[in-house]
């Protein structure tokens, strides 16, 4: 029997100031694994964030542990400590020492400026592996195609949705590939490669791809150009199926758009669950869209187990100066009305609102915490980061103390690239009245 090609996959680390896993697995390099095993290759998996970290939080959440690095010299003057976030560079080492040569070696990446960990693997995986061709994808390689094809030492670039490009690639590369009918059916695509984690602690799930708005800031459409949606019988047998074989409670949705039309989708997801009897604690680490929880979402939310919420909310400013289409008068207050009404605690309410935006006042922040307080929900801070090929990208090109086009190192949100006048004692002054 001729041998199957035996392909290596890596998730890099993470190299940041700060990082935490809440609810964040490579679902996109999973997806990959599985669809190239159903095309008959054999398929290794190296996560470089796959430590047994994930139970020191509550639902599977956890911290990475953390190496102490040199601050790059493009980010000098930072005072955090930068890192190397998931396994030691021994164990990384190790590992590819026991993996047989492979025939191809497929790299993700992640957030753009994260890219030093991906530079950092591929180098080594090259070390021990001369000669063998790298292909590089996922949502940095996307973001930043130029920087990702002249910085980071990969053979081939794969910029948008894998399925679709991978197997070009690889033969490309030399490799032999089997014929493949595309197919934008989501259903017909094999359950990521789960299986192949050793500390997975909760199931990251997708039931849609893409989102069908556009909000200024945000690189959905530019990832996945055409938005899709599985059917809701199809996501509540794959629950089953994972928890049948990996006995985990915890479910994080993936989705842009989970709650697009509730009827048609999210709604008779949970209602086939209930009828197969299957309980599930859910988390949306990812913004839900606020207007769209009306009394009965809200109550079927509840009744489901719907334990971690975040609502995308940005600001709760409603003037021309919104860089969304997501909320109108009144409609956060009933959201929030109608989820306190259903049972949910305050604190089980995570309301994100955008900080460090171009232009952004901060008298704007201080007035979307204190209303978001006292509607009942609980604000969560989340810091922009500029992402190239986004509406509001030239803005923050313009307005950024950075030079943005240089480098994707200073996308990181923790620099508050876009806030010129911005300073950590400003930043602690908004933390402490999320908290207060
Ligand atoms: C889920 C998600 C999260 C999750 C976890 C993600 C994870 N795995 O770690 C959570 C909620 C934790 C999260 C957090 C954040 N996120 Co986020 N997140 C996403 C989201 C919605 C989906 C990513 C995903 O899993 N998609 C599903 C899979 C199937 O798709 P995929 O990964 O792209 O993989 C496909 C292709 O890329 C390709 N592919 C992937 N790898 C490879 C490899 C090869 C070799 C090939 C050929 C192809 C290939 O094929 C795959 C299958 O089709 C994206 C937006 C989006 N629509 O993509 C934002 C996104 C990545 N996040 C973003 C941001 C800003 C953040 C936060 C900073 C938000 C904040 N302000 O706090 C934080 C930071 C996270 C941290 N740890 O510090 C930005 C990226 C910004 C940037 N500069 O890069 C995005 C693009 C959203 C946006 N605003 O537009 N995020
Ligand atoms: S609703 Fe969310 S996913 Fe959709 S475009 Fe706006 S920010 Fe992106």
């Amino acid at each position: 029997m001729k041998k199957s090609p035996v392909l290596l996959l890596i998730n890099p680390w993470i190299y940041d100031f700060a990082a935490h896993d809440f609810f964040a697995r490579p679902l996109g390099l999973l997806y990959l694994a599985s669809f190239l095993a159903e095309q008959g290759f054999e398929v290794r998996l190296l996560d470089c964030l796959d430590t047994p970290h994930a139970r020191s939080g509550t639902f599977g959440t956890g911290r990475y542990p953390k190496e102490i690095l040199p601050t790059p010299q493009a980010l000098q003057g930072i005072p955090r400590r930068y890192g190397r976030y998931g396994i030691t560079e021994a164990d990384f080492r190790a590992r590819l020492a026991a993996t047989p040569r492979p025939d191809a070696i497929l790299v993700t990446s992640l957030m753009t400026y994260w890219y030093p960990g991906v530079q950092a693997a591929i180098s080594l995986a090259r070390e021990q592996f001369p000669g063998t061709p790298v292909i590089l994808g996922g949502i940095y390689a996307t973001l930043c195609p130029e920087h990702a094809g002249k910085h980071r030492g990969a053979d081939f670039l794969a910029t948008g949705p894998g399925e679709e490009s991978i197997l070009s690639n690889l033969a490309a590369a030399g490799l032999p590939v089997p014929a493949y009918a595309e197919t934008l059916d989501l259903d017909s695509l094999p359950y990521p490669a789960l299986h192949l984690l050793s500390h997975l602690s909760y199931l990251p799930l997708l039931t849609s791809r893409g989102c069908p708005l556009d909000c200024l800031y945000c690189a959905s459409r530019l990832l996945q150009p055409n938005y899709r949606r599985r059917r809701p019988p199809a996501v509540a047998e794959e629950i089953w199926y994972w928890q049948e074989r990996l006995g985990l409670q915890d479910v994080a949705f993936y989705d842009d758009a989970l709650l697009l039309d509730p009827e048609n989708h999210l709604l008779v997801i949970l209602e086939e669950l209930e009828r197969r009897g299957l309980s599930c604690r859910f988390h949306t680490p990812n913004g839900l869209h606020t207007r769209l929880i009306t009394p009965e979402v809200a109550r079927r939310l509840r009744r489901a187990g719907f334990a971690t919420l975040r609502l995308g909310v940005e600001t709760t400013g409603l003037g021309p100066e919104r860089l969304d289409h997501k909320l109108q008068a009144g409609e956060l207050e009933e959201a929030l009305a109608n989820l306190r009404e259903a049972g949910f605690r305050r604190e089980e309410i995570g309301v994100y609102l955008l900080i460090g935006l171009p232009g952004q006042d901060e008298e704007e922040v201080i007035n979307s915490i204190r209303r978001v307080k006292e509607l009942g929900g609980a604000p969560v801070l989340a810091q922009y980061s500029p992402i190239p090929g986004t509406a509001l990208w030239p803005q923050a090109v313009a307005v950024s103390r950075y030079d943005l086009e240089s480098d994707p190192l200073f996308h990181n949100n923790s620099l508050f690239p876009c806030w010129p006048r911005f300073s950590w004692e400003r930043y602690s002054r908004l933390k402490r009245l999320v908290k207060d």
